[in-house]
């Protein structure tokens, strides 16, 4: 097999590049490990800044997105007394859209066979050769038989635990990272939300988050340690806590209901340099991760595949290579912002093991600061709806 580009991973960074590239006439082809079903599935991501949802209406892929979604034009910290409210669009001018990742890959898959982008589910063994030559190609095992494909461009979309990291040499990468001392502990219930807009809360007994998919499908989480068993968290007892944290006001609208997908999620914030090695480029989580406090991860996956869909257009249709030799270096300096910004947000609104008076002083000052000062609310209010590309 033979293809311009052949993209590791169907998640967001590879169904959103190929889906650009296909755009523009480049033969672009997908090779994802696990079954569509199974990526559908996964409950993640529910924040879009405007950067992704440019992309959805520039594909034309946005029918669903618009009538569905829900524009938001603002979001509240809690500090256990009282909710902040941010108004990003009164400091901004901007809104962010509530539509669930799953939405976004949906939309994208069931509109890839129409416009020829095709997707080769559950590839087993995937392995890229040869990505310092001329022809890169990326093998895999389908049906018991091993295929090639052979392209002129590899990129690498397969999320933090994906091989196309790894097939950088070792010596030429840097990794730089945190990892933290606690987890979240996810709820997705089909009840109606507490509040309209999103709450992040930093209560005495830890973070908590209220969130939605819809009017009727709401989404909240709670800061737990790590080693927590879901068997320890039945959903009354979650219910519960959710109730504390969040505050009273919160609580009284509160509904509960039984989980569909209950999780604990790891936080890290992880950064991989250089994002290119030869003819590899690294798009999304195969490069950084964020904790979700900022509600970045996903955002960054489209905007890194923002600036490498216009670099390899440059490159197939005019020939021109500077956009590809700029892509690490442009998509890194965006990166190191929204990287900043969610360990910011994490540091304030999380209760910390090693934190003691000291510090919880620190956080509440700080977010005492932010409910009394325009300049701060617009510095928070323009990272969340997303800094320019
Ligand atoms: P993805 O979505 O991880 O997609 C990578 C794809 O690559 C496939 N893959 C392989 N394919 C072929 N061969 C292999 N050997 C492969 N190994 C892996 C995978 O099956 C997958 O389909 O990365 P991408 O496209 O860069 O998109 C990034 C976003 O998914 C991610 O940043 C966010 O979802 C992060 N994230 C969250 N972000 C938010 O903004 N808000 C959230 O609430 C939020 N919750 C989450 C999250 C990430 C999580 N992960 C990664 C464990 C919750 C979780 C649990
Ligand atoms: C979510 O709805 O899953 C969500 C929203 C905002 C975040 C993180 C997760 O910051």
């Amino acid at each position: 097999m033979k293809c311009d580009v052949a993209i590791v991973g169907a998640g967001p960074a590879g169904l959103l590049l190929g889906h650009l590239l296909r755009q523009a006439g480049i033969d672009a082809v997908i090779v994802e490990r696990q079954s569509a079903e199974y990526v559908l599935s996964r409950i993640r991501a529910g924040v879009l800044e405007r950067t992704t949802t440019d992309l959805m209406v520039q594909l034309g892929l946005d029918t669903r997105m618009l009538a569905e979604g829900q524009l938001h034009s603002g979001f509240n910290l809690a500090d256990g007394e009282r909710l902040i409210r941010i108004d990003i669009e009164d400091l901004t001018g901007s809104q962010v859209m509530v539509y669930g990742q799953s939405e976004v890959t949906r939309d994208l898959i069931d509109a890839a066979p129409e416009r020829g982008l095709e997707v080769v589910w559950e590839a087993k063994d995937v392995a890229l050769h040869d990505i310092e030559s001329a022809a890169p190609s990326v093998s895999f095992e389908q049906n018991g038989k091993t295929q090639t494909l052979t392209a002129k461009y590899i990129a690498g979309c397969d999320g933090f635990h994906g091989p196309s990291r790894r097939a950088i040499p070792e010596g030429i990468g840097r990794e730089h990272e945190r990892v933290y001392p606690f987890g979240w502990l996810g709820i997705l219930a089909d009840v109606p939300p507490c509040h309209e807009e999103l709450i992040y809360a930093n209560h005495a007994n830890g973070f908590a988050l209220a969130s939605m998919r819809s009017n009727t499908r709401s989404r909240y989480y709670i800061q737990v340690p790590l080693d927590t068993d879901l068997a320890q968290w039945p959903d009354e007892r979650l219910w519960d806590e959710l109730a504390v944290r969040l505050g009273p006001d919160a609580a009284a609208h509160m509904t509960r209901g039984p989980a569909i997908e209950k999780s604990v999620a790891p936080l890290r914030s992880y950064v991989f340099e250089p994002m290119r090695h030869g003819n590899l480029f690294i798009a999304g989580d195969a490069g950084h991760i964020v904790p979700p406090t900022g509600a970045k991860g996903l955002n960054l996956a489209a905007s890194d595949v923002t600036y490498l869909s216009k670099a390899l257009i440059a490159r197939f249709k005019q020939n021109d290579e500077t956009g590809l030799e700029g892509y690490a270096a442009k998509a890194l300096a965006r990166v190191w912002k929204s990287e900043r910004f969610s360990w910011y947000l994490t540091n304030l609104m999380h209760r910390f093991p090693d934190h003691g008076t000291f510090e919880r002083q620190m956080q509440l000052a700080e977010l005492d600061y932010i409910a009394n000062s325009r300049a701060a609310q617009i510095s928070i209010a323009e990272n969340y709806v997303g800094l320019p590309l």
